[in-house]
């Protein structure tokens, strides 16, 4: 294993751990269990969401958020907070 193979393994390992860990609460706010937060769903996390901000969230437009989708939100809200 080459330097650079070992860290591509170690990089992948920190992104599966941390989409991990996102899952948890993804699974949570997926009342229906459909594998993505509906507009209504994603209200029980986030009251003043807007049909608009949700849009904008739903980056493949498939009407729903997808555990990558949600993972990008609440990392840049986290950003936000700082
Ligand atoms: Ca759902
Ligand atoms: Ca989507």
């Amino acid at each position: 294993m080459n330097p650079k193979t070992i860290f591509l393994t170690l990089g992948f390992g920190l992104v599966a751990s941390a989409a991990h860990a996102e899952s948890d609460n993804f699974n949570a706010l997926d009342a229906d269990n459909s594998n993505g937060l509906s507009f209504a769903e994603a209200l029980a996390v986030a009251p003043n969401l807007t049909a608009l901000d949700f849009a904008k969230l739903d980056s493949d437009t498939s009407g729903e958020l997808s555990k990558a989708e949600f993972a990008q939100w609440k990392a840049a809200a986290e950003k936000k907070q700082n």
